[in-house]
This record gives structure tokens, sequence and C-alpha cells, in this order.
């Protein structure tokens, strides 16, 4: 069997109730496992809301150790779009071709750090690093910064042991808080002096609203893309003939990409909270519980996906909810896309195969769910093309 294999654990329940229940923290979430209802659900904000206490949406909850709301995330229209609409064009970014071109060196380079080593432990040594080095492009900071973000570890809010981990959080917080003011004193083109300059209903954006964007930015798009990186070279070392099918053609790397975002889902499900007392799929779900938009199980729903179980790298219509849908759609897409796009090319033109040594995997424990996200480690060993 595949070790990259990543089994669909909804699959049952999708298809027998359309939902899946799970407590955290004490606190009953209905699962939402249909692709036609998470869809149904994520546009239907009037009675299942996102702007309820900062950190409730997010499974696992983080209202224990976060009070800023993160924007646009944490909002309900129509706040949502005014917030929205100061930094869509800033994430639009990553389309441009100077943005990709120092993604692509970025890329290259640490590529080339790596693929002569006996072997490489894929998360810290180097997913972790291509997140951290990239979001200096996106925040367009000094690439240095990437060395503090690359020292707080792949997740910003969890550590080794610890599901939530407040002191870690703090660590998040107090950089942040030093940036806005560091930008104040001395504005430059970074993300953060945009905000400082933007207004909303003319009114300027608070230190606390900018907090909450740039929280968002660390915290939403860091084990998202590590996972996706990690996961996406774990199955070209497992699929050496789908690396070969993009050396040949490596037009197909757009479709190849979002096939794998499908596949991958690395964010599994986020919440919203019920506003009053509702059903979903004939079953009831109570105002002020959670309902959790299971985003890995609406993509491998068999009345959307032709063999929802398999990696098409050329599947034709690939409707996929990976990064949401609606009003929330993810703003890093782009980012993400580049990413997966420049580093999927980068390995074929210079990796002739790759070798899994060993590795321990992350699995998400879901009520009665388990599902695999990622790797917590992977060694893995790079065989270069000579003369490359
Ligand atoms: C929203 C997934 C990378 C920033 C979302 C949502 C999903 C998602 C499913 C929808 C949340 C909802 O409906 O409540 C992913 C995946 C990623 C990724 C799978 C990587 C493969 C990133 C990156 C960033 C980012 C790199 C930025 C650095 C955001 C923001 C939102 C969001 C700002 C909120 C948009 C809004 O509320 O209007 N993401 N994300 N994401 N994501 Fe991502
Ligand atoms: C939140 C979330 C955002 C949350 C769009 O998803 O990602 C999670 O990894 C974070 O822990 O705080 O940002």
């Amino acid at each position: 069997m595949k070790k990259n294999l990543i089994e669909d654990p909804f699959e049952k329940e999708r298809e027998e109730k359309g939902i899946g229940e799970m407590n955290d923290q004490n606190d009953q979430v209905t699962m939402v496992l249909r692709h036609r209802d998470v869809r149904k659900c994520a546009h239907n904000w009037k009675d299942y809301t996102s702007a309820a206490k900062p950190g409730r949406i997010v499974i696992p909850s983080e209202v224990n150790i976060r009070e800023t709301r993160q924007i646009p995330f944490e909002l309900d229209p129509p706040k949502h779009g005014q917030y929205r609409k100061v930094i869509e064009e800033w994430f639009r970014r990553p389309l441009k071709e100077d943005y990709q071109e120092k993604l692509k060196s970025q890329i290259e380079l640490l590529l080339d750090e790596v693929i002569d080593l006996e072997q490489v432990e894929l998360v810290h040594d180097f997913a972790l690093k291509l997140q951290s080095r990239a979001l200096t492009l996106l925040l367009n900071t000094p690439f240095e910064e990437s060395e503090t973000w690359i020292s707080w570890g792949t997740h910003v809010f969890r550590s080794e042991g610890e599901a939530l981990d407040g002191d870690k959080a703090n660590i998040l917080y107090d950089y942040i808080d030093k940036e806005i003011k560091r930008a104040e004193l001395n504005p430059t083109d970074d993300l953060y002096s945009m905000l400082l300059a933007s207004a909303v209903e003319g009114k300027k954006l608070t230190h606390e609203e900018i907090k909450g964007v740039l929280v968002l930015t660390f915290a939403g798009g860091r084990d998202t893309v590590i996972n996706a990186v990690t996961n996406t070279i774990a199955y070209f070392a497992e699929h050496p003939e789908s690396l070969t099918h993009i050396k040949e053609e490596p037009e197909i790397v757009g479709k190849a990409v979002e096939e794998l975002l499908r596949y991958f889902s690395p964010l599994t499900q986020i919440g919203r909270v019920v506003k009053t007392d509702s059903h979903i799929c004939e079953h009831a779900v109570k105002a002020d519980t959670r309902i959790g938009l299971c985003w890995a199980s609406a993509n491998r729903d068999a009345q959307v996906f032709e063999n929802p179980n398999e990696i098409d790298l050329t599947r034709k219509m690939n409707p996929h909810v990976a990064f949401g849908f609606g009003t929330h759609n993810c703003l890093g897409a782009s980012h993400a896309r580049q990413i997966l796009r420049i580093l999927v090319l980068a390995i074929a033109s210079k990796v002739e195969s790759i070798e899994v040594l060993d590795g321990e995997e992350n699995i998400e424990e879901l009520g009665v769910f388990r599902r695999k996200v990622g790797y917590h480690n992977l060694n893995v060993a790079f065989n270069k093309i000579e003369n490359k």
C-alpha cells in the first residue's frame, strides 16, 4: 500500500446521513459532509455566522487563546466585504510576473540547498522554510524576517503535545504588535504600512483590526501550505510516473495542482455558529451550536467527483472546495497555488526521483473520524538529474 494515501474517513456517514458529529472542548459540532450542503451552508451567512466570539469558528476552537478577531475571516457581510475590499488587491499580487519570478528563485534555491543531502526532513527543513520565505513576498517584508518565523515552528497556536498553546500564541501577537508600531513610525511598502494607510467607511483601521488581518495571514497560511508542500513531494516520490507526466507535459501543472489540493484538502473544516434552530439533512441543529463545513469530505463526494479517491492529474471537472466557497473563499489561494505550481515544475526540472525513508503521520482526531492531514516529520532523499 502506498504510504501517502490520504483515506476519506467520512464516506459512510456522508452517504448515509450527510452529517457527522464530534465534540470539541465540550461544544458540539455537526459536521456537514456533502458537497452540495457544504456549499449551501457556506453561502448562508444569515443562518450560519462567522462573526461569533473570536476563535469559535475554528475547530479546535481558539476562544481560550485568542481575543483578536481575525479579519475578514470572522466577519459577516456586509462588514466582511468592506474589510475584504481593503486587502483583496494586495492578495492578488502573486498573479504578477515579477512576484512569480522571485518565488521561483526562492524555491529553486531551497531545492538546491537540499537536493544533494543524503536525507532531508521535509516538514521543518523544507516546507516550513519554503512557506516562511514565500510569506516575505506576500507581506513585502525583508527576507530575513523569515528566520524569526521559521523559529516558531509549523504552527503558531500549537506545540508538540499541546493542541492549543497560549504562550506560543503570545509570541505571534507580540511580534505583530511590534511590527505595526514599527510600520507606523517608518512606513514602507509592506502590508502593515498599506493597512495603516487604509480606511473603512472613512475611518482608519485600528491597530486591533490590522492585527486581526496579520494574525490570519500568519496562522491561516501556515500549516495548510506546509502540509500541501509535504504531501505533494510525498506523492511524487511514490508516483514516479506522475513526475514523468509533468516532465513531458508541464502545461498540465495547473490542473495537477488543483487535483492535489482536492485530494489533500489541507484544511479539513471550518466552523460556523448556528443563529437560529434549523435543520441540515433532516438533522436538527440548535442555535448557538456549531456546524463544521467539511471541505475535506465535500472533496470526496462521489455525487460530484468520479473516482473521488483517485488522483487524476488531468481531471476535467474539478469544482473542489479546498479553498472554501463563496463569501470567505481563501484570499491566500493565488499565493498558495503559485507556490505549488512553481514547486512541482522545479522538482520536474531538477529531480530524477525521490525516495521516502521514514516519517511520522499527522492525524487529526475528529470524534469517530481520524483524518491524515500530513506529516509531523518526513525524511526523504532526492535523486538529482545530473548536469542540472
Ligand atoms: C480562507 C484554505 C492558504 C489566507 C480560507 C478558507 C479555506 C482556506 C477553506 C475558507 C474559510 C471559511 O469559509 O471560513 C486554505 C488552504 C490553503 C490556504 C487549503 C493552502 C493550500 C492560505 C494562505 C493565506 C490564506 C497562504 C495567506 C497567507 C486566508 C484568508 C482567508 C482564508 C485571509 C479568509 C478570507 C475571508 O474571510 O474572506 N482558506 N488557505 N490562506 N484564507 Fe486560506
Ligand atoms: C485560522 C484558520 C484560518 C486559525 C482560513 O483558516 O487557520 C487555522 O490554521 C488557524 O489556527 O486561527 O487562521
